[in-house]
């Protein structure tokens, strides 16, 4: 049948060139061999698919930025569901250490863990009003002492090891997640960077290369991010926090934990 198709002339074999180019084509540049493909695509993200740099950004922080907020003393009870040890509902997981310590332990003595801040409050001076200080897309549970040390340091590779926190270092100006966190820290940091561009009076937070930020609403440095995002891709524990959140608590989504490859898209 192809073959009596061809040989009825030049406009049927055009024809038959055009359908097939039609049927393989869409394939080829909806799917690269990377994509990761989620049940939201065809609704959350629906603007966003299929776009790349900044339009794809600026699709997602319209999505993302419908949500809502939760208050500072809220996010206590909020980790204790969010970051919840799935081997044991009586604890959480410490990130920057991976240790499982009791829900109960929140607060601020020696032996408690409390509200880490992935994106450091004094990078933008947002503080803990509801916002950006307040979003549980980039706060997770810490051990006091290990928060402490990271301070409000950019993020970067090299240093000593952290006491508490083994297989993470620190250096006088940055500090590196242990392996299991690096991922979850881009993610949560290149998050922060789409959902606040400058609107509802707050800073627009951006990633940079620098290890020096200070007070500035930038966080670096971007490019080892980026490493990270690839060296660690999201856990089962990441894409149940993401879905917690969503579902329980803000109604909105990491797009780079269900899409990490749109980090390389964008950025
Ligand atoms: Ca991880
Ligand atoms: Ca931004």
């Amino acid at each position: 049948m192809f073959r009596a198709q061809i040989g009825r002339g030049k406009a049927t074999l055009a024809a038959v060139s055009a359908a097939l180019v039609a049927l393989t084509l869409p394939a080829v540049v909806a799917a690269p061999a990377n994509a990761a493909t989620t049940p939201y695509d065809d609704t959350y993200y629906k603007n966003a698919i299929g776009k790349t740099g900044p339009t794809l950004k600026s699709s997602l922080h319209t999505i993302i930025r419908s949500q809502s907020k939760i208050s500072y003393d809220a996010v206590w009870n909020a980790l204790k569901a969010t970051d919840q040890d799935p081997n044991n509902t009586n604890n959480v997981i410490l990130l920057y250490s991976g240790v499982s310590r009791s829900k109960s332990l929140n607060g601020g003595d020696v032996g408690d863990w409390n509200r880490e801040h992935t994106w450091a409050q004094s990078h933008g001076s947002f503080g803990t009003s509801a916002g950006p200080g307040t979003d549980l897309h980039h706060l997770r549970a810490c051990d006091v002492q290990v928060n402490s040390i990271r301070g409000n340091k950019d993020w970067d590779f090299g240093g000593s090891p952290v006491s508490g926190a083994s297989g993470s270092y620190t250096d006088s100006d940055s500090f590196e997640p242990r392996n299991a966190d690096k991922g979850d820290v881009a993610r949560m940091i290149l998050y922060m960077a789409v959902r606040y561009e400058g609107g509802d009076g707050w800073a627009d937070l951006e990633p940079n290369e620098s290890t020096s930020n200070g007070s500035v609403p930038l966080h670096g440095r971007l490019s080892v991010l980026k490493q990270w995002n690839e060296q660690d891709p999201p856990s089962a524990f990441e894409k149940r926090r993401n879905d917690v959140i969503y579902n329980s608590y803000q109604g909105n989504r990491n797009p780079f934990i269900d899409h990490p490859e749109w980090v390389e898209a964008i950025w």
